[in-house]
């Protein structure tokens, strides 16, 4: 039995529940390194990733120690992923499961988060990055609904890590672009039937049920904004807030 593999996080972020749900998915045991947002770009976590980002994986058995999401996941389904339950062994099917990887780690994955952060994390209001993003996420998904016409997962008839990388991220649709969570999908029926398959996964369901006790543990409600805050014009006050105690704390005052 394989020794649990060390995942550090902060919880609100997606890009360590990719990891997390394909850990799941396979039972590989794992355990949750929890930490704060605060802490990221400091040591200890930066002795691990020098680019002071989460996740990063500590792996007992074989003595690695990786960063970066999509790097991670293919190390897990190489090392991990024997009976190929999430991959395929056939070279054409391979690169096209890295080709949708990379897709989702330069194409998914940064422009939601950028699309996330001039929303909702921004101080102020630039409108023309808000539309940038917000029209660059949904350009993203509709290259995922073209790709997944008359199919039920982006790769062959099963479903793979390329599929489960795109989970968390989709998940955050409705608080990416800001839109009602009932209509993030709208116009995308085969996104939407896609992402619910895999949200109806135990595995699924098992990820989110430590997201939402480690969020509670630092005091977070389940869509990142701390317990007491109530709605988004109160989270955009406390963000105000926020940027001016650091913009006067880097000037000395
Ligand atoms: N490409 C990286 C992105 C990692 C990333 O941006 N992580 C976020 C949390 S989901 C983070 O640590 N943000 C902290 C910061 O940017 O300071 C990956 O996929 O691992």
């Amino acid at each position: 039995m394989a020794k649990p593999i060390r995942v550090w996080m902060a919880p609100p972020g997606p890009n360590p529940w990719k990891v997390i749900v394909v850990l799941e998915e396979l039972g590989v045991p794992y355990e949750i390194n929890s930490c704060k947002f605060a802490d990221v770009k400091k040591p200890p976590f930066t002795n691990l990733n020098p680019n002071g980002r989460y996740p990063a994986i500590e792996d007992p058995n074989t003595g690695l120690v990786l960063w970066e999401s999509g790097a991670i996941i293919q190390y897990v389904i190489e090392q991990y992923d024997t009976e190929k339950k999430l991959t395929y062994a056939d070279l054409i099917q391979k690169h096209k499961l890295n080709q949708w990887l990379m897709f989702q780690m330069s194409g998914q994955g940064p422009y939601f988060g950028q699309a996330g952060w001039f929303n909702v994390l921004h101080h102020e209001k630039i409108q023309s990055a808000i539309d940038r993003y917000n029209a660059e996420a949904k350009r993203i998904i509709g290259v995922l609904e073209g790709a997944l016409e008359g199919k039920q997962w982006l790769v062959g008839d099963k479903m793979t890590f390329a599929d489960l990388s795109f989970v968390t991220w989709n998940d955050r649709f409705d608080a990416t672009i800001m839109c009602e969570r009932e209509k993030m999908f709208d116009g995308f029926p085969n996104v939407k039937a896609w992402h619910e398959r895999m949200t109806g996964l135990p595995s699924w369901k098992r990820a989110m049920e430590k997201r939402a006790q480690l969020m509670d543990e630092q005091g977070l409600q389940w869509n990142g904004m701390p317990k007491g805050v109530n709605n988004m014009k109160e989270y955009e006050e406390l963000m105000k807030k926020h940027a001016a105690a650091q913009a006067a704390a880097a000037k000395g005052e």
